[in-house]
């Protein structure tokens, strides 16, 4: 499900689940997490995050056959796709998502949690839990706020509209758009560029920047008003028909209950 590669100091880790669109399953993501260990023992400097050339669908997402049935948090602390988000957020050298296709969901997410983003001109991505009646956790929301901004954030989330790479670069989303031909020549140059500067400089910055990113208050009695309602939301009939219907491969009717 993972293709791994180490030269110079740079590790390449390729998304390749291709019969499932690249969907971030419980499996693959613990060979992420144990990939970033072997990285981080050997001294990584940079990591590329990427699929398999010439994909259509970089990823689908967190894989919906695994999401629980109504009445569990899709998205509680051990799920695979917040497991995959703090691998990302903690590891101490810099993650350049490279980005070719279309992008879903957790997807997204995973990609606006690592630290840069290069993407072919002609790819998208697409927030979805509106799409699926899933109630997005707090710390998820955060990734997309902190990635974008609040009128972006809701218009992907409100939306669940694939939007264009090139968009999201003007909007200081994503680092750099290429041609696909040259994405891997950008992806690399920059990644080589890190690798070349100094690791401890870099590994204290991104981990202050991280701590600084996430520094937002929340009163208890907020947070669990929040989870209240987002227990209102995967008890629903919605939720269990936004998965049944992605099942039947068919659209959803959303009732509001
Ligand atoms: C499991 C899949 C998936 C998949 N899981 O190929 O952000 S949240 O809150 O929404 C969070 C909970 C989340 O991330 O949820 C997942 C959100 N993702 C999506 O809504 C995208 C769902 N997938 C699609 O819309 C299509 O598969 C795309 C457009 C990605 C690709 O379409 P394409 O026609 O190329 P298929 O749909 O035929 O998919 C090929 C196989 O992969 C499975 C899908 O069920 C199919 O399986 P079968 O061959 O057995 O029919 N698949 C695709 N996405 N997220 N399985
Ligand atoms: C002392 C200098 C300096 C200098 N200090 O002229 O942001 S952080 O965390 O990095 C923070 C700690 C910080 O701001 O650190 C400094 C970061 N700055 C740099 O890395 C730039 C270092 N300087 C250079 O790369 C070159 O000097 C530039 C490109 C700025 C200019 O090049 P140029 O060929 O025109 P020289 O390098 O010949 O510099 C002329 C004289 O100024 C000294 C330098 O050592 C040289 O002294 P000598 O004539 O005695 O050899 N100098 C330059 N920058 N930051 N001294």
């Amino acid at each position: 499900m993972l293709q791994i590669d180490i030269s110079d100091h740079i590790a390449t880790l390729t998304l390749d689940r291709e019969s499932r669109r690249n969907a971030l399953c419980e499996e693959m993501v613990h060979a992420f997490a144990t990939a970033l260990e072997s990285f981080r023992a050997v001294g990584v400097r940079c990591v590329v995050l990427r699929a398999c050339a010439g994909c259509k669908v970089w990823s689908a997402g967190h894989d919906i056959e695994e999401l629980p049935a109504a009445g569990l948090d899709p998205l509680a602390w051990r799920d695979p796709l917040r497991k995959l988000v703090r691998e990302i957020e903690t590891f101490p050298a810099p993650i350049i998502a490279m980005i070719e296709g279309s992008v879903w969901g957790g997807a997204c997410e995973t990609a606006f949690a690592c630290d840069l983003i290069v993407a072919a001109r002609d790819a998208t991505f697409a927030a979805t839990p509106a799409r699926l009646n899933v109630p997005y956790n707090v710390g998820g929301l955060l990734t997309f706020l902190n990635a974008a901004n609040l009128r972006l954030a809701k218009e992907m989330l409100f939306t669940a509209a694939p939007i264009p790479a090139e968009r999201l670069c003007s909007l200081g989303i994503i680092n750099h758009v290429t041609d696909a031909a040259d994405l891997d020549d950008a992806t690399y140059a920059m990644a080589r560029r890190i690798a070349a500067n100094a690791p401890l400089s870099i590994s204290v910055m991104k981990e202050q920047l991280r701590i600084l990113a996430g520094a937002h208050t929340m009163s208890p009695e907020d947070f669990e008003r929040i989870q209240g309602l987002r227990r209102v939301v995967y008890n629903s009939q919605d939720y269990a028909e936004g998965i049944r219907a992605f099942k039947e491969k068919r659209k959803p009717v959303f009732r509001g209950e």
